[in-house]
């Protein structure tokens, strides 16, 4: 789907919802909810949900839409599949796999507009897809062979941060940056979003980020992606209160959205930035998911979790209830679903095959993207490094 502007309305009003066509769409649900969910987990669509501020959610996509957001979902899975894959074949250092959180990425990612900036943390691949940055780009960082390598103005999408929740406070930096330059308050005004998990919640800096951005009303959602475990500590261990009431204390609102719904995800997610923009000041969305896959490929989550409960969670999986619906609105047949299914494992190979022949770069270019205008401080270790590597005898380095 083309980054930009589908029609989604997100209304503030208890306007009586207008009847949508084909069948399978549920009857309105004006009750208050705690959950914001568009699309159960069987793929019958709701047609508008009311969140506990009152806020309306609905959205109006094109069936070209609506396909488009299944086929987002298939190809970053896919991807992220791949690039696990590398990993186990020693090709990869590491992977923060995406798996399970596919429809939280490409319903927020989706809802950016195209001057909205994004902080992430190191799993949001499927954001990064969202903006248009080559997928090979953070696999280069995890091959260990260069930092990152997109440009983030240019994107508009943050290096990947590693350090739990430190890209809130970068993020609040910038959304107060962007206040400043008279850049909010009108339509086309400028927002901005910091993504972090579950875990992040306990960190001192998210919780700063939190007041600073609260006080000078920054125009900036924080995008909490729950996937219920902070490497092995659940979200018990984190909280006793559901993470979107904290907000509340801070002085700002907070909604819960079903992660594994790509329509809510992105309803709610418009609708928070767009206040931000208009100069509403910060909100937080809990995205309510599941981290289906490890940790990292250094984790085994056997040893802290039982197979029930990510069985349970199967059944909520965010792309098979996209692609319920789409059968069930007869959006799309089996010739669309193999189609995209063919997209994805060519692409795929296609990834493979650059990250193969990503070539190792001279270990000394390490120093090379520090500062923009060098240091000398950088060029003494500079020096004493190439002369550290050329004490081993035979050393092409
Ligand atoms: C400041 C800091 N402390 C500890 C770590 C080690 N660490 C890496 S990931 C992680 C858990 C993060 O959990 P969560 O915020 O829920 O994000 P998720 O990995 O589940 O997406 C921790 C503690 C770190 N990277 N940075
Ligand atoms: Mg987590």
């Amino acid at each position: 789907m083309a980054q930009g502007d589908p029609g989604v309305t997100t209304r503030s009003t208890r306007a009586a919802p207008r009847s949508r066509k084909g069948g399978g769409t549920k009857k309105a649900t004006p009750a208050q909810t705690d959950l914001v969910q568009l699309l159960t987990p069987e793929g019958e669509r709701i047609d508008a949900v009311t969140g506990p501020d009152g806020t309306e959610y609905r959205v109006d996509f094109t069936d070209d839409e609506y396909r488009g957001l299944y086929r987002d979902l298939v190809l970053v899975r896919k991807l992220d599949a791949e690039a696990t894959a590398l990993q186990r074949q020693g090709e990869l250092g590491l992977w923060a796999s995406l798996l399970g959180q596919e429809a939280a990425q490409v319903g927020s990612g989706r809802a950016l507009r195209t001057q909205d900036m994004a902080f992430p943390t190191y799993r949001e691949h499927g954001v990064l897809y969202c903006r248009g940055i080559d997928p090979i780009m953070p696999l280069g960082l995890f091959r260990g062979v260069d930092q990152g390598g997109w440009d983030p103005n240019e994107f508009k999408f943050n290096m990947y941060t590693i350090v739990i929740g430190a890209q809130t406070l970068h993020a609040t930096g910038y959304a107060m940056g962007v206040t400043m330059d008279g850049k909010t308050g009108s339509d086309d005004g400028e927002a901005v979003i910091a993504y972090f998990g579950d875990g992040a919640t306990s960190q001192g800096d998210v919780n700063e980020a939190f007041v600073w951005s609260s006080v000078f009303n920054a125009p900036l959602v924080f995008f909490c992606q729950n996937n219920q475990y902070a490497i092995s500590e659940p979200l018990e261990r984190q909280t006793r209160v559901p993470l979107y009431q904290r907000a509340a204390g801070f002085g700002f609102p907070g909604v819960r959205v079903d992660g594994n719904d790509v329509l809510a995800t992105y309803a709610v997610t418009r609708h928070a930035l767009d206040n931000a923009r208009l100069g509403q000041g910060p909100s937080l969305i809990e995205a309510y998911t599941y981290r289906m896959g490890a940790h990292t490929t250094s984790d085994d989550p056997t040893r802290y979790r039982i197979a029930s409960e990510v069985e349970a969670w199967q059944a909520k999986d965010p792309i098979a209830r996209m692609k319920a619906f789409l059968d069930r609105q007869q959006l799309a047949d089996e010739s669309f679903f193999a189609e995209v299914d063919e997209q994805a494992r060519t692409e795929a190979v296609h990834l493979r095959e650059r990250v193969l022949a990503m070539p190792d770069p001279e270990p000394v270019t390490m120093f090379d993207h520090v500062y923009p205008h060098g240091s000398p401080e950088l060029d003494a270790q500079r020096a004493q490094f190439t002369k550290y590597l050329e004490s081993f005898e035979g050393s092409a380095h």
